[in-house]
């Protein structure tokens, strides 16, 4: 691959959308950038999305399907979209990957552990992230967040408190096991402090690309 690989991650609330809008203002004077999400980043990628998110009216997704269903969409997103622009060379920013399956779906539903990440080789295989950012913040903080910016909340967002914090916890543990690539930025404070902590971390990431 010659371009790089950046993803976002955090729990709800921890200002994901509002950091992938700071590094794209950061990083696009610089470097050909593609800004994507997930669960979508493709057609039906996006239409997996919007089953996984709003399905509840119809019946109740079980976890596995959840599980299975956040794969498919990953792989027509790595197909489609990851894997083409980085290897024409652009820098892929990507609003939740990988890392968001082992918090939500091993961490939250409390699937196996062996089950995804048998799935994490099938289908991610060496498309990883050359860098995470995890925004870290307290479950409550986040969720106090987007229940003051207003909307409608989608299935996901609907689940108890202790979910979150098995989130958080999850991530926390993958940060730990893998400091090199995933930085953990505390997303609680203000605004202006994590855009400082977010400059910090990319351009200590350019730099060691340059080297
Ligand atoms: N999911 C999964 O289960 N498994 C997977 O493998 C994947 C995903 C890939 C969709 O994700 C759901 O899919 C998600 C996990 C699951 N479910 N949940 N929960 P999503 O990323 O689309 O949805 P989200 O996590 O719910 O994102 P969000 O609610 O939009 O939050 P955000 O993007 O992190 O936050 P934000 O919109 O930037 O900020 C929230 C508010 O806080 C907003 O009003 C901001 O202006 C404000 N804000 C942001 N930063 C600050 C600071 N520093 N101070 C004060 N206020 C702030």
């Amino acid at each position: 691959m010659i371009g790089k690989f950046i993803t976002v991650e955090g729990t709800e609330g921890a200002g994901k959308s509002t950091a992938m809008r700071f590094i794209e203002e950061y990083l696009s004077p610089t470097f050909p950038l593609v800004l994507t999400r997930e669960p979508g980043g493709t057609k039906l990628a996006e239409a997996i999305r919007h089953l996984l998110l709003h399905a509840k009216e119809t019946e109740r997704v079980a976890p596995m399907t959840e599980l299975l269903l956040m794969f498919a969409a990953r792989a027509q997103h790595i197909h489609h979209l990851i894997k083409p622009s980085l290897q024409a060379g652009k820098w892929v920013v990507s609003d939740r990957y990988i890392d968001a399956t082992y918090a939500y779906q091993v961490g939250g539903r409390e699937l196996n552990l062996e089950t995804i990440s048998l799935f994490d080789k099938q289908v991610v295989g060496d498309v990883y992230p050359d860098l995470t950012i995890l925004l870290d913040i307290p479950a409550e903080l986040g969720m106090q967040r987007t229940e003051k910016r207003g909307g409608e909340k989608d299935r996901i967002e609907q689940e108890q408190i202790s979910f979150f914090d098995r989130v958080r916890t999850t991530y926390l543990e993958r940060a730990k096991a893998d400091p090199k690539r995933m930085k953990v930025i505390d997303a609680s404070l203000d605004l202006t402090k994590v855009q400082a902590q977010l400059h910090a971390v990319l351009d200590e990431f350019i730099k060691s690309q340059s080297l």
